[in-house]
């Protein structure tokens, strides 16, 4: 299907490279998930990639919780997840001046060379994406910025004044891909797409088929429940990777999310 035809608004008001990027592997995937592959082991991420590679659209990662972390080995896992036509997000949560999270996209994990995508908050203001975005320069690459305007942790800070000054300032920046919501409470969803509108998109953790409350203080909604409020990509970890068959359950993830996507 046409990436045009399935995203309507969200296609033709959004010219970014990197977010029609996104919104054509989720056509080619027929799959809204990204998977949040936070294993410890190198072993278990290559697992991850095999079997579940087909059913994602882009791959989370957190490169500073690796035991066995090594530059080789990640760069054959950054090969695997490109080979699996994947977008590949590293969940950084970069908070600094801009300055300093433009020498920390280098130092030893080199982010600015593999990821396509990284997180920020915008508690320290708006240079901080001008910062990441100038340390893909320095490599002669690009990339995009999820700020977070929502989290899905209880009792976090992020609340709406603040919600709303994120997206007025990263939906004015060319450098911003998008925004993280919070995808356990559709309500919330739908009052940040609002002020979102279609320009820009919005990822969302805390989902799972199993809705509820998680461990320390982690909530889930369900994959559908997030697209029809507005999500354009559910953020899955648990759900797939300590499930008993991934392959099985990112399957079922991409198919909710993907029904939904037809629906809305
Ligand atoms: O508000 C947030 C933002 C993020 S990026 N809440 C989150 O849980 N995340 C990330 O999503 C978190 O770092 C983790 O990698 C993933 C959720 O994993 P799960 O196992 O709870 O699905």
């Amino acid at each position: 299907m046409q990436a045009e035809e399935v995203w309507g608004q969200r296609w033709t008001m959004n010219t970014l490279p990197m977010a029609r990027a996104y919104m054509e592997v989720a056509c080619r995937k027929q799959s809204l998930v990204c998977l949040a592959a936070d294993r410890s082991t190198m072993a278990g991420l290559f697992d991850l990639i095999e079997t579940v590679g087909a059913s994602i659209a882009a791959l989370k990662t957190h490169v500073d919780l690796v035991d066995d972390w090594t530059p080789e080995a990640w760069s054959k896992f950054c090969a695997a997840a490109k080979k699996a036509d994947l977008l590949i997000f590293e969940d950084r949560k970069f908070a600094d001046i801009g300055g300093i999270s433009r020498k920390q996209m280098a130092g030893v994990y080199n982010i600015r060379g593999w990821s396509d995508l990284v997180t920020a908050h915008l508690i320290s203001g708006p240079d901080i994406v001008d910062g990441l975005q100038a340390a893909w320069s320095d490599v002669g690459r690009e990339g995009g910025v999820l700020l977070l305007a929502q989290m899905s942790s209880r009792g976090n800070l992020l609340e709406p004044a603040y919600t709303a000054k994120v997206v007025a300032k990263g939906k004015a920046h060319s450098g911003v891909f998008g925004f993280i919501g919070n995808g356990s409470r559709p309500d919330e969803l739908v009052l940040l797409r609002d002020a979102v509108g279609d320009g820009k998109l919005i990822w969302t953790p805390g989902v799972n088929l199993a809705v509820g409350d998680g461990e320390m203080g982690q909530r889930y909604g369900h994959p559908r429940d997030a697209v029809l409020a507005g999500s354009d990509c559910v953020i899955v970890g648990s759900g797939i990777h300590k499930a008993d068959n991934p392959g099985e359950q990112a399957a079922a993830y991409a198919k909710a999310s993907w029904d939904a996507l037809c629906n809305r």
